[in-house]
């Protein structure tokens, strides 16, 4: 049975452990664990270092365990030392690496390497730690310092190719890292719509068509000597070419039409005939 008196004493003890315990508090300093981070605005793909320096006060901390979530989706190049098998059944979205030391806790700075993913926006690094003297603690610390990364957004132009010639379409553009389907770093197609008209494609004449995108248009045919009224191209392989070459056939000189020697060798033959034949029909006007 305790007595009035030693009540009075346990009740002082008490005071004075409390007060003495205040004091502690005040005066000690509590283990910590900071974070840096290499850089904060990155771009997509990015691969900077997140440094954890773990201080330990209380020569009683022999034990501590940091955890880092890391964004999600992004991708640990060096783990430093850490672990990043953990599994949250609860949080499946989480990303963290951990660093345990079970025994003898010094102070320690863990160096991790991350990369960025590349969708544009800011990242937020959480993480947790516990030490002995934290154990008991129902809300672990936070981990201090830099906490969030600026992903810039792409900004290269890529241009639709629609006819899979590999030249896109200056008029229709998308903002990308790298080239999305159906889309290239070209803009020189001149028709999106025909994938043998292309920059170095072959020119073919009177076919309504700026086959080599030159911008010099469609060339007449050499075949194109006459047309219904006279000895003027217009536009039309057709039987007013042929004509002409027959009226002017074997001939040296004196040519009833001097277009109709198509080769230039001052005789009109075969070969002049062959021009308009190949071409024979072509009338795109
Ligand atoms: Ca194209
Ligand atoms: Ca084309
Ligand atoms: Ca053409
Ligand atoms: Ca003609």
């Amino acid at each position: 049975m305790i007595g009035f008196g030693s009540g009075n004493i346990n009740r002082n003890l008490l005071l004075c452990s409390s007060i003495a315990f205040l004091l502690i508090i005040s005066t000690c300093q509590a283990s910590s664990v900071t974070r840096s981070i290499s850089k904060t605005s990155v771009s997509p793909g990015e691969v900077i270092s997140v440094s954890l320096t773990v201080s330990i006060a209380p020569t009683s901390d022999t034990y501590y365990a940091v955890e880092d979530t890391y964004p999600f989706n992004w991708t640990i190049t060096n783990n430093g030392g850490g672990d990043t098998n953990q599994t949250y059944p609860s949080s499946p979205n989480r990303s963290v690496i951990k660093f345990v030391m079970i025994d003898n806790a010094v102070d320690t700075t863990y160096t991790y390497m991350i990369k960025a993913n590349s969708t544009a926006g800011t990242y937020t690094f959480s993480g947790q730690y516990e030490f002995n003297s934290t154990l008991l603690n129902p809300i672990s610390p936070p981990i201090s310092g830099p906490s969030q990364v600026t992903v810039a957004g792409c900004t290269q132009i890529f241009y639709g190719d629609a006819d899979s010639d590999t030249y896109g379409n200056l008029s229709n553009t998308t903002q990308a890292c790298t080239a999305p389907s159906g889309y290239v770093s070209s803009n020189t197609d001149c028709d999106d719509t025909k994938s043998a008209v292309h920059p170095g494609a072959t020119e073919i004449c009177l076919n309504a068509l700026d086959d080599d995108c030159s911008g010099a248009g469609d060339p007449d045919c050499p075949g194109d000597i006459a047309n219904s009224t006279g000895n003027t191209p217009d536009r039309c392989i057709d039987m007013f070419d042929l004509t002409a070459i027959g009226h002017d056939f074997g001939k040296t000189s004196g040519f009833i039409n001097p277009r109709a020697d198509i080769t230039g060798n001052s005789l009109v033959d075969i070969y002049d005939l062959v021009y308009v034949g190949k071409d024979f029909g072509k009338c795109p006007g």
